[in-house]
């Protein structure tokens, strides 16, 4: 296994038509969850990827692993709940620039994990471990099994890469959740937080100074994603910005972060150059925004090149 994760997936249902979902009457269904959104991404180039989680007994859960199952994700891990259902999310697309989602999730099957869902080999048996600040948000028994993976990863030198992935309607506390993630990214070797995401959890400051403060707090490298501007590496002995890649129209931008995770990953784990590996990132990120849907944009290794091989023919002409 290259990389696992760790975390909830729901059944997606965005209208069919943009604007108020109140006057929506025909839905798509979908599946996504920032931890499977990264696992397909990493899948379709050419990398495996497995996931822990629980989903419900019940003909989304089923339909959910299945289309999991069916991206080539390791779903052995995935328990069926008979007592918890499925969650939910809407994602209603008001216009290009106004997206919004509303959970259906609270005492869903996933928010009983627990430590004992872990399994220690299973862990063991991976390069990488993923890791979100969704699921130690979700209850006190996902927090102990994000807990329990990461204490086996320390154990099996597993390096792990946490997005602060802050989702506010999750948090009972800003304090809390200040509190937590910040645990989180001291254990991690690798972070990866939006601009805001920093801000929230260090207060208004420069970008540089963002880098330094997840340094001091533990991580060895720290990637800042400012969004279709680009990303910045920081390390101990290093700091260099990375351009993105501009989308003229973003059709949803929900998953681009994810899309950005799964390019990290895969970048350093063929060895790219941190560099390098931010561009692959970036595009990714660009390319799940021209597209429905968290994971419908997630491209393979030719379809990626192909996208920054055009997009700096259009430049130079
Ligand atoms: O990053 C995209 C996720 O936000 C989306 O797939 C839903 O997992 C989700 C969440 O908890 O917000």
């Amino acid at each position: 296994m290259d990389v696992v994760t760790i975390g909830e997936s729901m059944a997606l249902f965005t209208p069919d038509t943009t604007g108020k979902m109140r006057y929506a009457s025909q839905f798509s269904r979908k599946f996504a969850g920032a931890e499977t959104n990264v696992a397909i991404g990493v899948t379709r180039l050419g990398l495996q990827a497995g996931w822990i989680s629980r989903v419900g007994n019940d003909e989304l859960g089923k339909a959910l692993i299945s289309f999991v199952r069916g991206e080539g994700v390791d779903i052995s891990q995935v328990k069926k709940d008979t007592q918890a259902q499925t969650g939910l999310y809407f994602k209603e697309l008001r216009s290009e620039q106004d997206v919004r989602v509303y959970y259906y999730r609270a005492g869903s099957a996933a928010s009983k994990l627990s430590p004992t869902d872990i399994n220690e080999d299973y862990i063991a048996s991976a390069k990488y471990l993923h890791l979100t600040g969704i699921t130690p948000a979700l209850s006190e028994s996902c927090y102990q099994a994000v807990k329990q993976a990461i204490e086996y990863a320390k154990k099996h030198n597993i390096t792990i890469i946490f997005d602060p992935n802050i989702r506010e309607k999750l948090w009972g506390s800003k304090e809390k959740a200040r509190q937590v993630l910040l645990e989180i990214a001291a254990e991690a070797d690798i972070v990866l937080p939006g601009v805001s995401e920093a801000a929230y959890l260090f207060g208004q400051h420069e970008l540089e100074q963002y880098g330094s403060f997840f340094l001091e707090n533990g991580a060895e490298v720290v990637i800042l994603k400012q969004g279709s501007k680009g990303a910045s590496f920081f390390t101990k002995e290093e700091q260099t910005f990375v351009p993105g890649y501009p989308i003229e129209r973003v059709v949803d931008p929900i998953g681009a972060g994810d899309g950005f995770a799964a390019g990290v990953i895969s970048g350093l784990l063929e060895k790219l150059p941190l560099e390098k590996t931010l561009a692959r990132a970036n595009a990714i990120g660009a390319m799940v925004t021209m597209v429905n849907g968290d994971v419908e944009g997630l491209p393979d290794i030719e379809e990626m090149e192909r996208f920054v091989h055009d997009t700096k023919e259009d430049v130079s002409r």
